[in-house]
């Protein structure tokens, strides 16, 4: 297939490099605002005010909202989307899913990965989301053999994400291994192998092929305690630089077994022991802490990386909330395998399952009278901000102007008070209420659609047609 030229969002007809937006509504960081006017240069908000007058400036119609960062996604995994949902010969699980994810992936092409990537993240702007932060690990050609480029898969997300206009944290995995202890990898992993030599070279592409595309971050991702030996996570850890680490840990009982096994320890409680987690990592998941661990994750300043439609399509277990929120901790959210793509859909899930498991209501608050969305949205902008390592998630000075506006006759709203608006877009979901979206300032979504969903949507088909029809 000869890859499809896509058009990038920066070559579309918009205001010059300074210009100004008009919200009638704008949810800024001390609470709802009127009559709000931001200038933006560069991308960048250089000004704040309220109460203003719209004059010259572009009106956005609908209730702004500062976008949320997804910070965990294998967006390849999109593709596989309903494929696992069918019993198999024994007891299904997070193991049984993997099977079916390794035979999906075993199959992709480059073109492949760009095409659903594509995809995904035009989901991801029309739903609500502006940034992401790709946990990217499949590397290598379908036998194994590393791409000619080492950065090949690398490049096609940043195309990916420069075609949809979605900002972008690149963080390249290190797969070394096939279980705790150095145990040898299965094939089915094969594309994901390096050696600390071999990602370091990698993550000198990857930073090369980010450069590509102005503001997009690079950090490291070791893949999971399953995946490294303490020796490979540490010489990758140091080659990281000042960039965001991010890693997959305690997301099931099996997982925690088998690292106790091997060193005594469970997977939070060793990493805390043995690493300086501090504010520049993110722990995926964090399913299955002790009251011991998730005080310790919550002081070291990490960002829990709470992935609840996944956690939940896979069975992984309960994240401790409560615990977690009095001992101050940090959140985001990631869509993860890309079930679904909907960021009220996450915060909503994050708080139900809380409730189902502390058998209460409105979990994820700490103050009488608090709002539980508005509570959840303003911690998972920040830890998404925080592990992404981008200057988002806030209509504030100095931070990108991507912003979400929300329309504002949505039956949703139909009997909401003025400024409980995250409260009914979170919790009382309908259609979708994504009206404009802009990233950097740019216009990428209207009236609920991404200016190339079509085109991308096309391209798309046709690779999962052509990954069907070959099987
Ligand atoms: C992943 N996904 O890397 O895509 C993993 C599965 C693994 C989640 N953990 C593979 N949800 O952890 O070994
Ligand atoms: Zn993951």
């Amino acid at each position: 297939m000869t890859p499809q030229k896509t058009h990038n969002a920066s070559d579309r007809k918009q205001p010059a490099a300074g210009h100004k937006l008009f919200f009638d509504h704008a949810f800024l960081p001390n609470g709802w605002a009127r009559n709000v006017r931001l200038s933006v240069v560069d991308g960048i908000i250089a000004n704040v005010e309220i109460d203003a007058e719209r004059g010259d400036s572009t009106y956005v119609k609908g209730l702004a909202l500062p976008g949320l960062p997804n910070l965990h996604c294998h967006t390849f995994q999109r593709g596989m989307a309903g494929l696992s949902e069918r019993r198999g010969a024994g007891n299904d699980s997070f193991w049984t899913w993997r099977d079916v994810m390794y035979r999906f992936l075993g199959r992709l092409s480059p073109d492949d990965v760009e095409a659903i990537a594509a995809y995904a993240y035009v989901e991801m702007l029309e739903q609500g989301f502006t940034s992401v932060a790709e946990f990217h690990y499949v590397h290598h050609d379908i036998d194994g053999s590393p791409y000619a480029d080492l950065a090949e898969m690398a490049s096609r997300i940043v195309a990916a994400a420069s075609a949809t206009g979605i900002g972008l944290t690149l963080l390249p995995a290190l797969y070394n291994y096939g279980g705790f202890g150095g145990v040898a990898p299965a094939a089915g992993q094969r594309r994901f192998l390096n050696d600390p030599d071999r990602f370091l070279r990698l993550l000198e592409g990857t930073r090369a092929v980010a450069a590509t595309l102005p503001s997009t971050a690079v950090g490291i991702a070791p893949h999971s305690l399953r995946a490294v030996t303490p020796a490979s996570l540490r010489t990758v850890v140091q080659g990281a630089g000042a960039g965001p680490i991010h890693i997959h840990v305690a997301e099931h009982v099996k997982e925690v077994e088998d690292c106790i096994a091997w060193s005594g320890r469970r997977p939070v409680e060793w990493l805390m022991e043995n690493i300086s987690v501090d504010q520049r990592w993110c722990l995926i998941h964090a399913t299955h802490m002790t009251a011991d661990e998730t005080r310790a994750l919550a002081h070291s300043g990490a960002v829990a990386g709470l992935c609840p439609i996944t956690e939940a399509s896979l069975g992984d277990g309960i994240f401790n909330g409560p615990d977690f929120l009095a001992a101050g901790g940090r959140f985001g959210l990631g869509t993860d395998s890309n079930i679904e793509i909907d960021a009220a859909g996450e915060l909503r899930l994050l708080e139900y399952s809380q409730r189902l498991g502390n058998r209460g209501r409105n979990i994820m608050t700490t103050k009488p009278g608090e709002s539980t969305g508005e509570r959840l949205f303003v911690e998972a902008l920040a830890g998404g901000a925080q592990a992404l390592a981008r200057p988002v998630g806030a209509i504030a000075i100095g931070r990108r102007a991507d912003i979400v506006a929300l329309d504002a006759e949505h039956t949703s709203f139909a009997t909401t008070r003025a400024g409980h608006w995250l409260d009914s877009w979170i919790f009382v979901p309908g259609r979708p209420a994504v009206q404009t979206v802009l990233v950097g300032g740019k216009i990428v979504v209207e009236e609920g659609r991404h200016w190339q969903n079509e085109a991308i949507t096309v391209r798309y088909r046709a690779a999962l047609a052509r990954l069907v029809n070959d099987s």
